[in-house]
Formats: structure tokens, sequence, C-alpha cells
């Protein structure tokens, strides 16, 4: 969601601050702005839409100095408007940044507006920049200041706060979304992101729960939520800077969906032998492998879906039960928590703030432990887990997520086995499963080769209203997956169902204009998913059906036949997914849209 960025050094910042603000576009894409501090006093650009409408004002009126907050938004309070765009301020010597919501902003706001202060956006942030300014009047310190509003606040932030005349610091929080330390030689740094910082350090602090933090340029002070000064360690970034660079591509989107042979390899490297699965994956504490009687799968978006491909996995191989949620829907309900159930959670970025609240509420309700697979090695949910399995995909910046899905469903699959392993799954059996799984990089490098056939199904595609994915067993997650992809960057309205469904009620909707997506599996619900096809056909749909070629539907004519590889029925779900990936890619470019930055979406959902 929205990001932030601060810097304080010898030079001037405002380059510096902007660089950091377009690493952190794909967070919130609809305004931005730039408060910096310099011997004058503070002065801002703010703009609506994408930071190049930022820089644009920069190269108009340049503003420089060696202190800045900036930000770039993705609004939860008042509509992308210049007037609600961050930095907020108080007067003209207090300005902040923040991401977050904060959740009683309403009574804070009549209790400051009772006190004199006018009001200038419609945003939840506001209050804070002027509760700092209202607790200055007896504190004049702007650290203590600060510890003493953020009490008042409640709900989530992370923020950055300059004041005039303090020219030789800024202070930093968070309590709910993210916020890391950049540490450089007499320059210091702050952001929602390390990505932000990549240009100016490689050496970064993570900020815990309730941490405050003053930074200098010769150094930064951390106090914890009791306004105790912590030391807390320096960690080194170590992605190559060229991970976050488009490369030959035009999108970063399908650099990401061509990178997954390489990553997916990434993610079973030191996980599986040659004929087992190394439990030693999941660290030092792996017996709860031996103990687990039930999981709970706990995700949001893309991420669940990979927790539904689970559910069929684990229930399969282990046989023992498996439910999956969406976090936003567990997190507010009464949860009922049968003995020795693992609670797993999935996350791109370990950032996701309903998937978090759940962690954190099911921490209390005597789960076994507590699994996160995430691709983000220093997020909140990697740190706040029992255990980790990541998911090594290298930074994901399209916001539509490709290569972190895949990857996810990698390690689901080797925690599958892991389970099934001490729940009787045969050596011979586990042997099989870990040499489909060595196989698997080379089929999704073969499914990638229908690249340039997907392209022009997609131009026979693009100018479609709506879409029905269909899919039977752990396609249908896959086709759930397919139909998000098309909706988040085509805009075409989309829906999946399980195949056998059709005919309680979305069969209405097939006519010509109804083109029907159909995942085939080459397993035993092949003939059903084909007589489900004849029932599409039968009403003048038309199939665009997704397969191998054994499956004898590349000769039907009136299907649009994009051929999958053939892969043990395992693998099938994971190899399904490229060609849909592809699909929404080439209809996206076929439709103009943003591709990496869709309309009302951002990267990592850092807010409820
Ligand atoms: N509530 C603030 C910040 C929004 C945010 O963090 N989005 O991710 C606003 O609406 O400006």
């Amino acid at each position: 969601m929205c990001g932030i960025v601060g810097a304080i050094a010898r030079r001037n910042v405002s380059k510096i601050l902007i660089e950091g603000l377009s690493r952190l576009e794909y967070r919130g894409y609809d305004s931005s702005g730039v408060a910096i501090n310099n011997e004058e006093g503070v002065y801002s650009h703010r703009a609506v839409g994408k930071v190049q409408a930022l820089k644009d004002k920069f190269e108009v009126q340049p503003l420089d100095g060696k202190m800045g907050i900036a930000h770039t938004r993705w609004a939860t309070h008042g509509k992308p408007t210049e007037a609600n765009a961050h930095p907020h301020f108080s007067g003209d010597d207090l300005a902040l940044v923040h991401n977050g919501i904060i959740e009683n902003h309403e009574p804070l706001r009549r209790e400051l507006k009772d006190k004199g202060y006018e009001f200038k956006s419609e945003t939840d942030t506001e209050v804070i920049v002027h509760l700092i300014h209202d607790a200055m009047k007896t504190q004049p310190d702007l650290l203590k200041a600060v510890q003493v509003t953020l009490t008042k606040l409640h709900g989530a932030f992370a923020i950055g706060v300059v004041q005039k005349d303090d020219n030789d610091r800024f202070i930093a929080a968070r309590k709910g979304s993210p916020l890391v330390v950049g540490v450089g030689i007499e320059e210091n740094f702050v952001a929602s992101d390390q990505l932000a910082l990549l240009h100016v350090t490689d050496q970064f602090i993570f900020l815990e729960e309730g941490d405050v933090v003053e930074v200098s340029r010769d150094g930064v002070s951390i106090y914890d939520a009791k306004g105790d000064l912590q030391e807390r360690p320096i960690s080194v970034f170590n992605h190559n800077i060229d991970a976050t660079d488009k490369g030959e591509f035009r999108h970063y989107m399908m650099k990401e969906i061509y990178e997954q042979p390489k990553v997916i390899s990434a993610c079973l490297e030191g996980r599986i032998s040659e004929s087992k699965v190394l439990t030693s994956c999941f660290g030092a504490d792996s017996a709860f492998l031996k103990e687990v009687e039930n999981v709970h799968i706990v995700a949001c978006g893309t991420s669940y879906h990979a927790g539904m491909v689970a559910k069929y996995w684990i229930e399969d191989l282990a046989g023992i039960p498996c439910s999956v949620e969406v976090a936003s829907e567990y997190r507010y309900r009464k949860v009922a928590v049968p003995k020795k159930t693992l609670f797993l959670t999935l996350s791109q970025s370990g950032e996701t703030a309903d998937t978090l609240a759940a962690l954190r509420m099911a921490k209390e309700l005597g789960y076994l432990t507590t699994l996160a697979i995430c691709n983000v090695p220093s997020s909140t949910l990697v740190r706040e887990s029992a255990l980790t399995l990541l998911t090594n995909a290298g930074p994901e910046i399209g916001v539509a997520s490709t290569k972190a899905f895949t990857t996810q469903l990698t390690a689901l699959l080797i925690t599958s086995v892991a389970i099934a392993v001490e729940n009787g799954l045969s050596a011979e059996k586990e042997k099989a499963l870990v040499q489909a799984l060595r196989s698997l990089p080379a089929h999704v490098n073969d499914a990638l080769l229908q690249d340039a056939h997907i392209k022009e199904v997609a131009d026979r595609f693009a100018n479609k209203h709506n879409a029905l994915f269909l899919g039977r067993g752990t396609m249908y997650p896959i086709a759930l997956e397919g139909s998000l992809k098309l909706k988040e960057i085509s805009y075409i309205h989309a829906e999946a169902y399980p195949a056998g469904e059709l005919k309680h009620g979305p069969l209405a909707l097939v006519d010509e204009d109804m083109p029907i997506i159909a995942l085939v599996p080459h397993n035993d619900m092949l003939d059903k998913l084909k007589s489900n096809l004849q029932e599409v056909a039968a009403r003048g749909g038309e199939l665009y059906v997704f397969a191998d070629k054994d499956t004898d539907l590349n000769n039907e004519e009136n299907i649009i036949f994009t051929e999958v590889p053939k892969v043990d029925s395992i693998l099938e779900p994971i190899v399904h997914t490229i060609p849909l990936q592809l699909l929404s890619y080439h209809v996206a470019v076929v439709k103009g849209t943003d591709v990496d930055q869709p309309r009302n979406l951002a990267k990592s959902v850092t807010v409820e």
C-alpha cells in the first residue's frame, strides 16, 4: 500500500527521495509528495497520479535540502487529490507521511477541531500531525511528542515526521505497517521496503512493532514501545540489485513470468535430495511434522488460491484434514481449533495486514505451531511465525503475482510431502514425488514455449467483456487464479467455477459472447470434464481449452486449443498456471492497460 521514504544526509536528498518513491510505486500510485527541510523551513511538492507527475514539479521548481520525507499514496480515507496527498502539515513547522489507517481518527479530529486545529484534507493521517503539534505545547521535544501521540492512536501506522528548525534529525515509527532503517555513511534513511533504498545502502535494520526511531546523520536511536533504548541488529541485503530492473522485458510482470523456471529451482534448492524431502528446510524444529493431525491455512488473494491447491495435496497425500480460509474472514470469527493443528500462513510480502492479524490471533488459540510460507525473509510474518519456509522467488514488483504464486505452490508441495511422510507415505511414493518436483523447472520452461501462440489467442480474446474459467480438483483453484489475473490486469469481468457446478447456475450465462476457459487435467477427471465441455459447446459458447495433446482435444473443431506440457498429475496445477499468466498478460497489453500497476490495486496490502 502506501510507501514511505525518509532521508538525512550531508548532501541534497531530494533525488534520493524521488528515486525511492519510484521504487516504491508498486505499493501505491494515486498521488505522491515530498517535504524537504532546509535552513529556511519545510517545503513540499505534492502531485496527483504517478511519481512522474511529482518529478515534473521538481523540474519546474527544484527543492533542495539535506533532510526530507516522501510518500506515494494508495488512498484509504479521502479521494486521490492533491489536498489529500501526503506530506500533511500542522502549521508550517511540522510535516508528516503515513502508511496505514488510524481507526479512531473521527473522535480525534473532533477533539482537535475543538482545540482550534483546521483540517485541510479528508485523510485520517492529518490527525497525527496535529496531535504531535498539540503534544509539543507541553512537550517541546519532537521525539517525546511523537511518543506521547502514538499512545493515542488506534490502528496501523508507519510514519515519518520532520520539524522546521530541527535540521539534524527526523523521527519515524511503526506499528502494524512495515518500516526499515537504511544505514549509510554519515547518512541514514527509512523506507517501507528495502527496495526503496538499494540505490543508497545495502545495510538495514528491521524495526519491531511499536518502535520509534530518531534518525540523524551520525546514527539512529531506536526506542521500543515502552520507550527503552534498544540495539537492533543490522542485516545486509543479499539480492542482486538487478533483480529490481526490468531487463530486456517491457513489463515486470513478463520478466517475472519468465523467471519462474529459475526461481522454482531456487525454491527447491536444499529442500529435496534425490529421493527425499529434507525436513531440515523447516529449521531446527521440524518435530511438528510428526505430531500434526490437522492443518489450517490462512491467506489472502493469490496466496489463498495456493492454499486451496494445498488442501487437495495434504488431504490426498497425508490423509489429514486441511481447511483453507481468507484471512479477513478468519480474523473476525470464533475459530474451533482441533488439537495438534498446524497454522500455516501464505504471503508474498509477509506484510499483508489481514494475514498478520490472523497469525497474531492464532497464537492465542493453542495451535501446535505456526508456519509461514513467504517470499521476504525480513518480513513481519517471518519474524512473528515459529517456522518459515521461504519461497526464494526474489523481489516481485508486478502487482499481479506470478512467480510468488508458483513458488508458493512449490513450497506447499514440499510441505505436503513432508507431512505425508510422517503419515504413512511410502518411500517409493516419496521418491516419485521428489523426482516430479525435480522435473518442475524444465516443465515450466516448456510451458513458456507457448508464449507466441498464447499471444495470438489473446488477440482474439481481448474484445471480450466477460469470461468463465472452469476446472476440477486442483485445477479449480487454478481457474480461480486465472480469472483473478485476468480481472486484475485486463479489467475483464471473469469468474471461475468447479466445472461440475456449471449446470447448477452459470450455464445460464453461456452464449456465443461468453468465452469459456477450460483447464483440462490429464487424470481421472478428464472424461467428466470433457462432458462439461460438451454442455458448453451445445449452447454455442466459445471454448478455450488448455490441455496436453494426449487428451485428444486438440483436433476438436469448436475448440481453441493451447497445449500444456504433459506432466505428473501432482504438478499439473503449477504447470497450468503459466499459460493463464501469459494469456492475462497479452490480453492486458492488447487492451493497453497499465500491466504492472493496474488501477485501484497495490502490491503489498498493508492496510486492512
Ligand atoms: N490512510 C492514509 C494512508 C493510506 C495508506 O497507507 N494506504 O496504504 C490515506 O488515506 O492517505
